[in-house]
């Protein structure tokens, strides 16, 4: 059985076990569903963390979510300075 499988795959110049053959199509596998599971993970997580609520607006550094109306209100309340940006004088004026 096993010289078959040699001489089976000589013209390929390449003689892999059986064995070892399974035992990477196996490790291919897994890594490959890992793989996918990470990219969900990560879309979720990135979903959960970004998007802000209606009338929310996300601060830059933190990805805090505070209300719009503490936008331009005078207090940094994200703790960037990313709700009170220098246009908030140019727009109010
Ligand atoms: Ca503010």
């Amino acid at each position: 059985m096993a010289v078959q499988a040699n001489i089976a795959s000589k013209g390929r110049g390449l003689t892999v076990p059986a064995e070892v053959s399974m035992v990477l199509y196996i490790v291919a596998a897994l890594a490959s569903l890992v793989l996918v599971l990470m990219v969900v993970v990560v879309v979720m997580f990135d979903t959960a963390v970004e998007v802000c609520p209606a009338n929310y607006f996300e601060c830059e550094t933190s990805g805090e979510c505070v209300p719009e109306r503490w936008i331009c209100d005078g207090q940094d309340d994200c703790g960037d300075g990313s709700d009170e940006p220098p246009t908030c004088g140019i727009a109010s004026q």
